[in-house]
């Protein structure tokens, strides 16, 4: 059993002023698999006080300095990422390869991105007489969710820490365990006190005394849309910077000219990676409407060869991260078959053969784009395939969605692919499964107002100053 107690405030281990705790369960056995401490607004008022102190002097360091405590963050991380995977394992029911695969890779990808970025970032701009500097924007309020845990902390707090930056991450209540060794790591590394924060405990107490705090200038926030909007309405009148990563819907085009069946097998092997439980999932897979049998014979082959179990086991899906999550999917499910989508593969239930746990079976429905569930993110192992007539229809499906977070096209025409990744009004579209660590990530629409990911993801930490009449040293 994990016991992790004590908060992360001024560079020490602090028990919390009321001491109130909550287990954390494992998916994959419904069990507690240690506990946690709830926080109060006290623990808030003190992480921010001793981020505001700080804020001061990390502040007005040197990118070398900066540089110089991110690669020695590196070196822990580094040291320490076979426990960061089996932390993921257990807080949400990653599968082992997985959790120690892409969920901590993903961290060690971005600390290697805010690097890079680092040594090259330009700070300061000379426009004429004008010079034009980009400051760091103060204390920062970092709130993440379960999905990704390794992903959703690291992607804030290293362009935070780069920019020179301070902050107070508030973790997951259902995935804490690896934000709680992250904070191990960073305080290994010797960030300076004060710098980085951490307090664990509900959303609706430490998040909402977070975003309501007048110390507190900027809000990096990952989650649900009801979440973002409330955050956002408290952070109102403060007139802090409120950047959102929501959620979405994405269209996964598959274009004609494409090898089909191995494409769409790919694109349903893809939905159930992490157990759906995705922001950008590709949860719309777009075929050609003379090609819809091909399509979903090759999708339910696909869906029926994911096999689901134990995480610890050699299983390709593991279960989805709480109760909460596997009641909302099987809603999702029931209300497909209801609404008349027809179901290929999976369906209501758990898989055969597993009691316990909260596991779901890998669905694939066919529909139409106007069902609930084709509108609604379900984030779970549920797949609709939507045909289409020709180009100018599937985009228009695809950008038929209050979501705009990302998109893929596959196809062998590498222009009309381009073209039509030109057309989806999304934020981060994937051609032929492109991937880069440096490409800005966000949405358009409902998916949210901000920028992640590499140099991009520095903007969101900084204040843009301009000096006039500021003459270059000669
Ligand atoms: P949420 O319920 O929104 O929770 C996200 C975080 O916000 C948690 O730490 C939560 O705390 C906290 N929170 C809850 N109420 C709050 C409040 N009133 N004020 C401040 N903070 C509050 O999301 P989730 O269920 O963890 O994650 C699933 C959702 O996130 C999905 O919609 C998904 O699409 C979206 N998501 C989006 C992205 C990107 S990059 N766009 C990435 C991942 C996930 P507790 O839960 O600990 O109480």
């Amino acid at each position: 059993m994990r016991e992790y107690l004590k908060f992360y405030i001024d560079g020490q281990w602090v028990d919390p002023i009321e001491p109130k705790t909550t287990n954390v369960i494992n998916p994959a056995t419904e069990e507690a698999s240690g506990s946690i401490s709830l926080g109060s607004t006290a623990d808030v008022e003190k992480a921010v006080a001793a981020a505001r102190r700080a804020f001061a002097s990390w502040s007005q360091t040197s990118r070398e300095e900066r540089l110089e405590l991110l690669l020695a963050i590196q070196a822990e991380y580094h040291k320490r990422m076979g426990e960061l995977g089996e932390a993921v394992v257990e807080e949400m029911g990653a599968p082992s390869a997985l959790g120690n695969g892409f969920h901590v890779g993903l961290g060690a990808g971005h600390l290697a991105a805010a690097i890079d970025s680092l040594r090259t970032f330009q700070f300061e701009e000379q426009r004429g007489a004008t010079l034009v500097v980009k400051e760091p924007i103060g204390v920062c309020a970092l709130i993440t969710p379960w999905n990704w845990p390794m992903n959703q902390t690291t992607v804030k707090i290293f362009p935070a820490l780069a920019t020179g930056c301070t902050m107070i991450l508030k973790p997951p209540q259902l995935a804490p365990y690896s934000a709680h060794i992250l904070a191990e790591i960073l305080h290994m590394a010797g960030v300076p006190a004060g710098v980085f924060n951490m307090v664990q405990g509900s959303g609706s107490v430490i998040g909402t005394a977070l975003s309501t705090h007048p110390e507190v200038d900027m809000i990096s926030f990952t989650g649900s849309e009801s979440v973002g909007v409330e955050i956002a309405k408290n952070a109102a009148p403060g007139v802090k910077r409120v950047c959102q990563e929501l959620g979405g819907k994405s269209a996964h085009i598959v274009l004609d000219d494409a090898n089909l069946a191995a494409n769409v097998a790919a694109a349903t092997a893809g939905m159930m990676v992490n157990s759906g439980q995705t922001c950008s999932a590709g949860a719309r897979l777009l075929v050609p409407a003379s090609r819809l049998e091909e399509a979903v014979a090759a999708a339910k082959q696909a869906a029926e060869g994911v096999t689901v179990g134990d995480p610890k086991g050699d299983f390709a899906m593991g279960p989805v991260v709480s109760k909460g999550q596997y009641t909302d999917i099987q809603r999702y499910i029931e209300l497909g078959i209801s609404e008349g989508a027809r179901l290929i593969a999976g369906g209501p239930g758990r898989p055969d053969g597993l009691a316990k746990g909260f596991y779901v079976k890998p669905t694939v429905f066919v529909t139409t784009n106007d069902k609930t569930i084709a509108r609604e993110e379900i984030f779970g192992p549920v797949l609709v395939i939507i045909a289409y007539d020709d180009i100018d229809h599937a985009i228009e499906i695809a950008n038929d969605s209050p979501f705009g977070l990302a998109g893929y096209v596959v196809g062998a025409d590498a222009a009309q692919c381009n073209a039509v990744a030109r057309r989806m009004r999304t934020g981060w579209v994937s051609i032929n499964g492109g991937f880069d660590f440096q490409a800005p990530f966000g949405g358009y629409k409902k998916s949210g107002n901000g920028r992640e990911w590499g140099e991009f993801g520095f903007h969101e930490y900084l204040e843009i100053k301009s000096l006039l009449g500021f003459a270059p040293a000669g």
